[in-house]
């Protein structure tokens, strides 16, 4: 500890990156003091951890983007339809010089411990420097900034370098002349190996589960679109809210089942050119119904049988899961990739890795590498959570409260955690959403509970036990009305061995947000105010 004098605050948010940066300033507009406790030793949070070559959004950028403020979306120009890494994060430091908030952020202070005392009201919350109290706690620790690092046999014995996507080095990595082995092919992967390859002497991709992936034909910002965009940026954010997936430019209602196959080709063939991950919405059933979801796979299939030259190599990459059943992906180039000499594909499936030595890894042949790249994804919506020691009220660890699967009441409260919020968290849209639109949506949400408490002289707010439950029920219904539930996935849990398998996010940003205005118009309906022992 630096300094053992306990720090006070009305609000602790830990996590400086989209969602932190803008809770701090809209609590500042509120009239209260507040902190953000952030580990990395800059703001940022996926767009400072992410650095891996080829790192971007694939939401397009008008609407992957803070929407608070006129001024700052009429001002600030993106080059690139769909931005990359080192432009997010000059926007996020942007938003946080322009709204004057640094000041208000501590660095490479990791939370690891956060403890309601009943009899106070209070938070103590502690960090590797410090100690802190509070009356509000928001955890705004984001949905993939745990990195899943699986513990391979020999990968300690490994000489040469290991880096992971998610932790990307900041110096700028060259792989010209080396070896490189990459392990995972979700986005983080399908995204860099494209660049890699540009550059290694050698590519080794281990795949476990082949991903759909959609081109994202990316390209220089179109000013025409922008134009019209920024000429009625409030209706058009406004649309977010009314797509499913909270996509603006992704809205059709049309059906597979109700429309001519021809039409239905011609539409792929036009959404594969343009749409990137719009191909999942160009038609409602695709993510409902499994027969309409079986011909858009088909369609991509068709795709990549006809980009990959070696057949063998192309039915390697071709899913046999429902499409959007794990996280859609949207590439520049990836599967031309594998039309490189010095590209190679490994099958997993059929040959597990079975050692990693100080020079190679082992698989279906013994593969000498120089660098290993671990895209091996993350644990995700509940690890930050879970790995922090929170406890409540009668001393209840969220750990142990969530063994058995995360609960929450609408991703933002959870039972016997008084005044703790989460942003985007469990039991909310978060990662099957446009998470701009979403997170602004949750602090706009939380900001406005606690200046509706301060207004009513309420002290403490909690979820209901009940309320939570049914929530977590009705997530659950409309989950098994759609295609996500039986794809091993990290929305459900099932890429970490340990974890509790259970599907999180809510599904359909619409009815979320017409559950939110319902539950305020109800004075918080389901939280349960100054609850009583
Ligand atoms: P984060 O950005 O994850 O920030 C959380 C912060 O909390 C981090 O800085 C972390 O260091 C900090 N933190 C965590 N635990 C602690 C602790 N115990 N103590 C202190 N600090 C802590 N979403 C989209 O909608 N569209 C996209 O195109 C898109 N692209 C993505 C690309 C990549 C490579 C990844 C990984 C994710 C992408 N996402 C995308 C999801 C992305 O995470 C969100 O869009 C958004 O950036 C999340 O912001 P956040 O502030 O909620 O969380
Ligand atoms: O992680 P992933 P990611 N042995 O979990 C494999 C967002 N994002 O970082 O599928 C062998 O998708 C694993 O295999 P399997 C986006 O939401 C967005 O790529 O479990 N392999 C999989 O192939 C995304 O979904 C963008 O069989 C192992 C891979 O590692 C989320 O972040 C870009 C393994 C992990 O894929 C996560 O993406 C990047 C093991 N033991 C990220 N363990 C955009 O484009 C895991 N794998 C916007």
């Amino acid at each position: 500890m630096n300094d053992q004098t306990i720090k006070e605050f009305d609000a602790i948010i830990v996590g400086a990156g989209f969602a932190g940066i803008y809770q701090l300033l809209k609590l500042r507009r509120l009239g209260l003091s507040a902190v953000i406790l952030e580990k990395a030793d800059q703001i940022g949070g996926t767009w400072h951890w992410n650095r891996y070559p080829g790192a971007r959004c694939d939401i397009p950028s008008l609407e992957y983007s803070y929407q608070f403020d006129e001024d700052l979306q009429q001002e600030w120009n993106w080059s690139e339809k769909y931005s990359a890494q080192p432009e997010i994060l000059e926007y996020i430091n942007h938003v946080a010089d322009r709204f004057e908030l640094r000041d208000g952020i501590n660095f490479e202070e990791e939370v690891s411990k956060a403890t309601f005392i009943e009899s106070e009201s209070k938070w103590y919350v502690e960090t590797s420097k410090n100690k802190y109290e509070t009356r509000f706690c928001i955890f705004a620790t984001g949905c993939l900034s745990v990195p899943n690092k699986p513990n391979f046999n020999g990968l300690e014995n490994f000489e040469g370098e290991i880096l992971q996507t998610s932790t990307w080095p900041q110096e700028e990595q060259n792989f010209s002349g080396k070896k490189v082995a990459i392990i995972g092919t979700g986005s983080s992967a399908i995204q860099s190996i494209p660049l890699i390859a540009e550059q290694a002497e050698e590519l080794y991709v281990f795949q476990r589960t082949p991903n759909y992936s959609i081109p994202s034909n990316n390209g220089p910002m179109d000013k025409e679109v922008e134009k019209q965009v920024k000429s009625r940026y409030p209706e058009f954010r406004k649309e977010n809210y009314l797509n499913g997936f909270g996509i603006a430019a992704m809205s059709d209602e049309a059906l597979i089942s109700e429309s001519d196959p021809e039409e239905v080709n011609a539409n792929f063939e036009e959404n594969w050119k343009n749409a990137g991950l719009g191909f999942f919405g160009g038609y409602a059933d695709i993510p409902l119904d499994v027969d309409a979801n079986a011909v858009a796979a088909n369609f991509v299939r068709n795709k990549i049988k006809g980009i990959v030259k070696d057949p063998h190599t192309a039915a390697l990459l071709s899913p046999d899961y429902h499409i959007g059943g794990k996280r859609l992906c949207v590439d520049t180039g990836y599967f031309e990739t594998f039309n490189k000499e010095n590209v190679h594909l490994i099958n997993l499936k059929e040959n597990p890795i079975s050692e990693i030595t100080s020079n190679s890894i082992n698989s279906d042949e013994v593969y000498e590498i120089d660098t290993l790249i671990l895209a091996t994804g993350f644990d995700a919506m509940t690890g930050a959570l879970t790995n922090i020691d929170i406890s409540g009220r009668d001393n209840i660890k969220l750990k142990d409260q969530w063994k058995e699967g995360a609960k929450s009441y609408l991703g933002l409260g959870i039972s016997n955690f008084p005044n703790l919020f989460t942003v985007t968290g469990p039991g909310s849209p978060s990662v099957l959403s446009n998470m701009m639109p979403s997170i602004e949506q949750h602090v706009n949400w939380i900001t406005d509970c606690i200046d509706w408490m301060i207004k009513n002289e309420k002290k403490v707010i909690e979820s209901s036990a009940t309320a939570e439950e049914d929530w977590m029920v009705l997530v659950n219904e409309i989950a098994d009305m759609t295609i996500f539930t039986d794809t091993k996935s990290w929305y459900n849990g099932s890429n970490i061995e340990s974890k509790a398998k259970a599907f999180l996010p809510f599904i359909g940003v619409p009815v979320y947000t017409e559950k939110l205005e319902e539950v305020v118009s109800e004075n918080y309906k389901g939280f349960i105010f100054d609850r009583v022992n």
